[in-house]
C-alpha cells in the first residue's frame, strides 16, 4: 500500500513539474486515437473486457509507402504493463485487405520471412517489431496512401484485449522507426 501511495504522489510531483515546464514527450504518453477521417470501423463486435483492462499498448507505428499492389510492412512498439504474458493474435489496417504478422529470420546468412506464430509480449516487458525481425505484412492495398498522412490500426490479443493506434506512412526509404 505505502507504495501505491508513493506512486501515485510521485505522479502528481510529475504532472506538476510538466505543466509548469515545456517539453514535447505528450506523444509517448498519450497516443492519439481520433482519426475521424478514415474511421471504417469493420469489425463492431468490440470484447467487452477490452476497454477494462488496458495493460497494451502499441505506439510508434509506420508503415512503409510503396506503390501499389507491392505488399508492403509495418513496424510498431508492443507495451504490456499488466501481470500476464500478452500474445498478439490479429491485426487490422482497412487500408490494406490482407495483413499478418510475419517474423525474418536469418539462416545461414540468408533472410527467409514466415508466419510468425505465439508472438509474446513478456509481463511487465515489450516487443519491438522492426526491420529484420518482427514485421506486420501488409498486402492487397484498397487505395492509394501518402507519405505523412497516419492511418488506423487495431490490434487483437489471445485475452481478446485490443489495442488502437495510429500509423504514419514513411518514405520507402526510410532505414528503422
Ligand atoms: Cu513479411
Amino acid at each position: 500500500m505505502k507504495k501505491v501511495a508513493l506512486s501515485i504522489l510521485m505522479f502528481c510531483g510529475a504532472s506538476v513539474a510538466h505543466a509548469a515546464t515545456v517539453h514535447g514527450e505528450h506523444a509517448t504518453l498519450m497516443p492519439a486515437q481520433d482519426q475521424p477521417k478514415t474511421a471504417q470501423h469493420p469489425n463492431t463486435n468490440h470484447g467487452n473486457k477490452a476497454s477494462v483492462f488496458n495493460t497494451l499498448t502499441v505506439s510508434n507505428c509506420w508503415i512503409r509507402s510503396l506503390p501499389r499492389p507491392t505488399p508492403s510492412a509495418g513496424y510498431f512498439l508492443i507495451k504490456n504493463t499488466g501481470a500476464n504474458d500478452a500474445k498478439l493474435t490479429n491485426l487490422t489496417i482497412g487500408e490494406f485487405d490482407q495483413v499478418s504478422l510475419h517474423q525474418t529470420t536469418n539462416e545461414g546468412g540468408k533472410s527467409k520471412m514466415s508466419i510468425a506464430h505465439d508472438i509474446l509480449i513478456p509481463a511487465g516487458g515489450e516487443l519491438k517489431f522492426k526491420p529484420g525481425s518482427y514485421h506486420a505484412m501488409l498486402e492487397k492495398p484498397n487505395q492509394t496512401l501518402t507519405v505523412g498522412t497516419h492511418v488506423n490500426a487495431e490490434f487483437t490479443f489471445e485475452s481478446s484485449q485490443k489495442a488502437i493506434t495510429t500509423c504514419e506512412i514513411k518514405p520507402a526509404n526510410t532505414v528503422a522507426g
